[in-house]
Parts: structure tokens; sequence; C-alpha cells
């Protein structure tokens, strides 16, 4: 077991030097790839060019391969969501006096065509589908989840990043007026921040969540929309997220703020990296009684263990 300590962070270790979005051909790619490209004559089906937006996902993949999703009654009444309580079971309750209409979403930032829509024409603009996701809190607790909504590829797409844009920041909503748990002393710095390098944000496991099970998202869930990043630990999805910022440099996020030597700002599931408090080698599926082994990248790597070629897993917790 690997116990974590804390790693000299370098800009140039954290960042793949030369990543770069080519809008024409709708895909990060690195320097390297353009030089092969050049160099053999072959423009299209590079190997090592990451996934397009639009690339499909194996049907296993998208429905979490065939595994029965948690009930309902445990998706939305055992949840994490500060700015109402720390009390997991307190929050579908609190969370019902938050306006979610109207709710504004703006993609902005490194970006040549800044835009901001109104939540409910999302789905009118890019469609909606079903994703079967994992979700596995650093707490050590786990479930299935359907959601539906659309890849987040296609929400910043729209906007034309810039050559600029690195990273992707999400900004949650400040409302202490009601949202309760933001007028406790002493708690997160609000808003909620979280983020994403860009290859992570433009690769099409990851999700902009605006339903559950066929319905409208459950305010306890994160409505109107909320991020899933499935291959991570669960406090890397922002719920009620009214900015998405193209942004050049890593962006500091709310709980790395909190605790910086608790949480990293990758917080990729990895079974062999221990929380300084707790051991994540084994999650507990709400509903089971026994523990199950945590999969490394939450069961994901097959899609993403390439995003991070070249750096050390023990070290993007
Ligand atoms: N804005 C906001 N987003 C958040 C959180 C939060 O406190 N505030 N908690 C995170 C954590 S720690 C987890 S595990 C998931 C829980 O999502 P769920 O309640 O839908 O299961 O939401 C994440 N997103
Ligand atoms: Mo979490």
């Amino acid at each position: 077991m690997l116990i974590r300590r804390r790693p000299e962070l370098t800009a140039s270790h954290v960042t793949p030097p030369g990543l770069f979005y080519n809008r024409r051909r709708g895909v990060l790619v690195s320097a390297a790839t353009v030089l092969g490209a050049a160099m053999s004559g072959r423009g299209a089906g590079l190997a090592a060019a990451p996934a397009a937006c639009d690339a499909p996902l194996p049907e296993a993949i998208r429905r979490a391969n065939g595994e029965t999703p948690s009930p309902l009654t445990d998706i939305a009444g055992y949840n994490n969501y500060y700015e109402f309580s720390s009390d997991k079971k307190a929050v579908r309750t609190l969370a019902q006096t938050l306006t979610i209409a109207p709710w504004t979403i703006t993609v902005e930032g490194e970006v040549e065509k800044a835009y901001t829509l109104d939540s409910t024409d999302i789905n009118k603009l890019f469609g909606t589908e079903e994703r079967i996701y994992r979700l596995r809190c650093v707490e050590g607790w786990a479930m299935v989840v359907p959601w539906s909504g659309v890849s987040l590829c296609k929400l910043i797409e729209r906007a034309r990043p810039t050559s600029r844009a690195r990273f992707v920041e999400f900004v949650s909503l400040k409302r202490s007026s009601e949202m309760i748990g933001q007028r406790v002393a002493g708690s997160i710095d609000w808003p909620y921040r979280e983020g994403l390098r860009i290859d992570e944000a433009m690769h099409p496991l990851t999700f902009a969540v605006s339903g559950l099970y066929g319905e409208a998202l459950p305010k306890q869930n994160g409505a109107p929309l909320r991020i899933a990043v499935p291959w991570k630990y669960g406090f890397k999805s922002p719920k009620a997220i009214t900015h998405i910022r193209l942004v050049d440099e890593q962006p500091t996020t709310s709980w790395v703020k909190r605790a910086e030597s608790e949480y990293g700002f990758y917080g990729n599931v990895n079974p062999e990296v221990a929380h300084p408090r707790w051991s994540q080698a084994r999650e507990n599926r709400i509903g089971e009684l026994r523990k199950r082994p945590t999969l490394y990248l939450n069961g994901y790597a097959d899609q993403v263990a390439s995003l991070y070629a070249g750096m050390d897993p023990a070290r993007l917790y």
C-alpha cells in the first residue's frame, strides 16, 4: 500500500506539455502527434490522438457493465452537498428550498464565442442520452447511478476553445439565502469550485447531467445541471453549476483549498493510494453488506488511463 506524501508539484509535470485543442478535428492533440503526422504524411487515423467528442462509447461502458442501478431512494436520499448540510440524510429535505428556474449556464474564458443558455435549453440544443455510471465517493461509499444528460464536450465545443484553454473551471451557485449550509462558519469558501484538465473535460465519458432515472434531476443531486466524471472521486463532480470557464492555468478547487494534504486536483480513484485518514482499497456500495474491492480509475481505466501516460498514478489523488 502506498501512503502518499506531499508531491513537489511543478507546472511542468501536472500539464502535458504541448497539448492543444484542434478545433477543426474536434480533438485534443499534442505537438508530438502533429509533428509525427506531418512527417509521415498521414493527417487522419493518428493512433495517439485522444477521442473526439462524438467518439462512440462502448455500450457496456454506457451501462456500467450491466450492473444494477442503486435504488432511487438511496441515490436521492443519501447525498453530499455541503451548500445544504454535511448530514447526508438531511440534504434531501434541505435542498428543496433552492430555486432552479430560471437558471443560466455560462461557458466563457479562453473561447472564441462565449455564450449563456438557460438550463432548460441544453437538452433542446444538444439532445439527451442515458449513462449508467459508477459513483465512488472519496469517503468510501459507492453507488451505480442512471444519469441522463449530454457529454460535456458538446457544451464546450460550442464555445470554440482557443489554444490557450488548458483547463476547465466549474463554478457552482452561491446563494446563501437558499443554501443554508453556506451560512455555516468555517465551511468551504463558497462558491464550490472544481476543475479538470481540458483533455479530461473533453473526454466523451465526462457528462453534463440534467436527469436521473429518466426524470428531471432532483435538487439534492445537483439540479438543474451537475457534472459526472465517473473515474474520479465524487467531489470532482460539482452540482448546481452556473459557469464553465476555460482557463490557461490549473484552477484552485474547493477541496484542495480546504484540505490540501487530503485532496488533490486530480481525484482519480485509485485503490492503492490511501487517503491520509483511511484506506481506499475497498468500498461500500450503498445497500450491500460486504465491501467490494475498489477498481483503478473506478473501472474506467480502458477508457481513460491513456490520459495519464507518463504520470505517476500515486500523485493523481
Ligand atoms: N456543489 C457541490 N457539488 C458537489 C458536492 C458539494 O458538496 N457541493 N459534493 C461532492 C461529493 S463529495 C460527492 S460524493 C457527490 C455526491 O453526489 P450525489 O449526492 O448525487 O451522490 O457530489 C459532489 N458534488
Ligand atoms: Mo464525495
